[in-house]
């Protein structure tokens, strides 16, 4: 076996301050792309020499590809060993628990998240650090440095690994190690819920449909929530991972999971449902007739957490990105515990679990987890909730019911905008930005705006400062509208309208979100004229 070293060009790799990189599976697939960005990880990080690294994805088109394109490269590299899920698969929050379980130096997982999957759809790669979690922004732009000076990479010649047999192999010098993806990850998930509670709940004839979309998690929901909980066989829809996701769009919301949500709202509606995303660390929850955003998830958890053995003793506290609502502030102080905002990205939640700072944490995204991993955990998520569930014997629509009755409840809504052209979306977001000081005072279809500013980040643990984190517009009556611009699309720019308003009248708890935020909306898009900026007159997708 040989080591080539290969001489190659910069390439347009990943922004820093973004979830690793993600573009077209196309350009994925250009000749030397994969390997240039994957020796930019490796010199980015200081070389892989001597190193432990774990290495799966979530089973999309040209994951297995490029697993054997970096298992050659980490071989060329001197690395002492790769952790490799078997078939290639591993969910982002089982990478991140096999990170932490064996103490490896970091990973490689390759996902586009929830975008779609095909030869003509997206890819993915990005770099966990030795805590399990994303790389920080200093990692990421150490990385960044180096995607625009590289000029070779080396790749040893060698024959694919088999990656379908569990055990170890060697590659060149470097042991490769097959592993069951799911069996750590269900481990910690037995140590951290009331397993014989949930098992028993579904015994009692309780019903779920968890939809997997094709996706990463089916594995995992078919061994713990059929094999070892006792849900109904079929519980699990969706359940085998497909390279193109079975042509959908593997993003847990009312618009994409929509046979989930007709399902949930329809005559035979069982009990629970959910679904999680392409790489399974997001989840969306649904009760008999009751949709539940990720923002009154979040608050709703942190409330019954102590329901879970692991989380018996109480959280330390939470965290929440800044254009999640306030639900679960309110729960927090309720609590007398802390809580903090954060920008948008699981990685500003990493010193603060680290640090031992917060237990909880979540985002609007869809993305909620805890201490146990360092990234968020779809499953996870669902598991807490059917241990809060088998724990109170109430449903999903009495505990929203309860919790906005004791902290009020914060209507809230996404409006996106997607595939706008990018120097338009960047002209709307700059003019507002030069607007925002002389905001305060003024009013916009008929609201009065009462402060606005740019969000900005001083991290607690760090001192690391982090700016330009979203435009925020507070309203009379304690509304708020913040805009921004996603990080996560592979075409043109999204731009995001974040809508949120505090009800506390007992009478006003069960209203249509949409009518609800319909005034903030109205101001938000005078505020910014966002129509004639645009060319767009309604958002592609309410979240
Ligand atoms: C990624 C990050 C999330 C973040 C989301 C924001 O999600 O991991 O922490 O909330 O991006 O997306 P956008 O910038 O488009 O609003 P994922 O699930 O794509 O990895």
């Amino acid at each position: 076996m040989s080591h080539d070293v290969v001489k190659t060009e910069p390439i347009e790799g990943q922004k820093p301050g973004t979830s690793g990189l993600r573009k077209k599976t196309r350009v994925f697939m250009e000749p030397h792309y994969l390997e240039n960005y994957v020796q930019a990880i490796f010199d980015g990080t200081g070389g892989v020499a001597g190193k432990t690294l774990v290495v799966g994805g979530d089973g999309r088109y040209f994951n297995d590809r490029a697993i054997q394109v970096i298992l050659r490269m980490a071989a060329a590299g001197g690395a002492a060993r790769c952790i490799v899920g078997q078939r290639g698969l591993l969910s982002t929050p089982a990478a991140s628990n096999l990170i932490r379980k064996r103490a490896a130096d970091g990973g490689l997982i390759l996902s586009a998240s929830h975008n779609p999957g095909g030869p003509d759809a997206d890819f993915g790669l990005k770099y966990n650090g030795p805590n399990g979690g994303p790389a920080s922004e200093g990692v990421t732009a150490k990385i960044f440095e180096h995607t625009k000076t590289i000029s070779e990479y080396t790749i040893l010649s060698a024959h694919d690994v088999d990656l379908g047999s569990l055990g170890e192999s060697t590659l060149g010098e470097m042991t490769v190690e097959i592993v069951d993806p799911v069996a750590d990850y269900a481990a910690l998930m037995e140590q951290l819920f009331d397993f014989d509670a949930i098992a028993k709940l579904f015994a009692g004839g309780f019903t779920m449909c968890f939809d997997a979309m094709h996706a990463v998690t089916g594995p995992y929901a078919t061994a713990i929530l059929e094999d070892r909980l006792g849900a109904a066989k079929g519980s699990v829809r969706n359940g085998m991972p497909s390279p193109d996701f079975g042509g959908g769009h593997p993003d847990p919301n009312p618009i994409w999971a929509k046979e989930l949500m007709d399902t949930m709202y329809g005559p035979d509606a069982p009990d629970f449902g959910a679904a999680s995303d392409g790489d399974g660390d997001r989840n969306m929850i649904v009760g008999r007739g009751a949709y539940v955003t990720p923002s009154d998830s979040l608050a709703l958890l942190a409330a019954q957490a102590h329901l879970a053995p692991g989380y018996k003793d109480g959280l330390a506290g939470v965290a929440r990105s800044m254009p999640t609502s306030g639900a679960v502030d309110r729960v927090a102080e309720s609590l007398g515990i802390d809580c903090y905002e954060t920008p948008t990205g699981w990685k500003f939640f990493g010193n603060l679990l680290d640090a031992g700072k917060v237990t909880l944490c979540g985002e609007e995204s869809a993305g909620t987890g805890s201490d146990h991993v360092r990234e968020k955990d779809g499953l996870w998520a669902v598991l807490l909730w059917l241990n809060i569930l088998a724990a109170t014997g109430k449903s999903v629509k009495d505990l929203m019911a309860e919790l906005w009755e004791a902290h009020g409840r914060c209507y809230y809504s996404r409006h996106d905008y997607e595939d706008v052209e990018a120097d338009k979306a960047g002209a709307m977001i700059d003019r507002l930005r030069g607007m925002l000081a002389d905001l305060p005072g003024q009013a916009f279809a008929g609201l009065a705006v009462e402060w606005a500013d740019e969000f900005a980040y001083d991290d607690p643990v760090d001192h690391s400062r982090s700016e330009g984190q979203g435009l925020r517009i507070g309203f009379a009556g304690g509304g708020r509208a913040v805009f921004r611009l996603s990080g996560t699309g592979t075409v043109g720019a999204t731009i995001r309208l974040y809508l949120e308003s505090l009800e506390t009248d007992p009478g006003k708890l069960q209203l249509d979100p949409e009518e609800m935020l319909a005034p903030i909306n109205a101001a938000a898009l005078a505020i910014s004229d966002l129509k004639a900026m645009t060319g767009r007159d309604k958002p592609d997708v309410i979240t």
